[in-house]
């Protein structure tokens, strides 16, 4: 997985950290080691997304295949290798084309080739885009078009960006098509908790790694062991939280500028937003989509969510 952008982005990873309140936007979470340790999180005890989406992708076959019952187009948000894609194309007859959209063009480029000899019969066609920036779809010919955004990659925008991403979305498609949405629910912040902090410190190291990329990226030397991973579980906002927490006070030197961090001190590095059923329901309403159907594992910790174009 490669694309999870906020939009609240700066453009620069240093900027954010100059402001009152110091910040780092998650996009800049994944370089190629970033990248690499969220492939580890997938597979962590405690991050029970990855593996709880795929479980209701999976038991829900007879859903997709009503979703997918006439020659249709589907359109993946953020496509990375695939994966849970893979079980749609498997089970799932009437898929005649597959648009994967990526930022990184090259891991586009090699997922599409590997892809096309696995499924001959599908016509897949690769679009390298930041797709939080308006982008257009190739002609689909009439196809029914099902965007499918998995992931709980939603979970990463403020709830104004999700409703304006999620109406850009809309405006791609026509009465009839659908959205496929997977999100994160609102749960025991316990288990929340554990799974943004887990007992092998892979998503500490997630974390952290934004210092390790502010080195190598502005010529600094900045102590990685200076600052611990924090995550918190915001229940008023829904969300949690990762911060950087200072463990003493400190004077970073970044791109010639100076910057103080006092001891205990936190700079804000992700927001995952977390989503029940009637939230979808007001972000679909504010966003052109009627909610039809969720589908959920039995402890109800993530959700599968079926949205049709209204
Ligand atoms: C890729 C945004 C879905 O919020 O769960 C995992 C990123 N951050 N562990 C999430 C993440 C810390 C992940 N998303």
């Amino acid at each position: 997985m490669k694309t999870h952008l906020n939009v609240k982005a700066p453009s620069n990873i240093l900027s954010g950290l100059f402001e009152e309140k110091k910040w780092i936007s998650s996009k800049f979470l994944y370089d190629e080691q970033g990248s690499q340790l969220f492939e580890q999180i997938t597979d962590l005890p405690e991050y029970y997304q990855t593996r709880t989406e795929a479980r209701i992708l999976l038991e829900n076959l007879s859903t997709w295949k009503s979703v997918f019952h006439e020659p249709s187009a589907l359109i993946e948000l953020g496509s990375g290798s695939s994966k849970k894609t893979k079980i749609l194309l498997d089970h799932v007859k009437n898929i005649e084309s597959y648009i994967p959209i990526d930022i990184s063009e090259e891991f586009l480029a090699d997922t599409v080739t590997q892809l096309q000899t696995s499924y001959p019969e599908i016509h897949i066609q690769g679009v390298s885009a930041d797709y939080t920036q308006p982008f257009t779809l190739p002609d689909l010919k009439g196809k029914k078009k099902v965007i499918f955004f998995p992931g709980s990659t939603i979970g990463n925008f403020e709830p104004g960006e999700a409703e304006r991403f999620l109406g850009n979305i809309r405006s791609l498609l026509e009465p009839g098509d659908e959205l496929i949405l997977g999100v994160d629910r609102k749960k025991d912040e316990t288990v929340i908790e554990a799974a943004y902090d887990d007992a092998a410190g892979v998503t500490a190291a997630f974390n952290k790694n934004l210092i390790t990329r502010i080195n190598r990226e502005h010529e600094a030397s900045i102590d990685v062991e200076s600052f611990s991973h924090v995550a918190l579980y915001n229940s008023s906002a829904g969300r949690i939280e990762m911060h950087l927490e200072s463990v003493r006070d400190q004077v970073l030197s970044v791109g010639g500028h100076t910057i103080e961090v006092k001891k205990q001190e936190r700079i804000h590095t992700e927001n995952s937003y977390k989503y029940d059923p009637e939230d979808i329901i007001q972000l679909g309403r504010s966003s052109g989509f009627l909610l039809q159907r969720v589908v959920s594992d039995e402890r109800e910790y993530f959700s599968v969510c079926l949205m049709e174009v209204v």
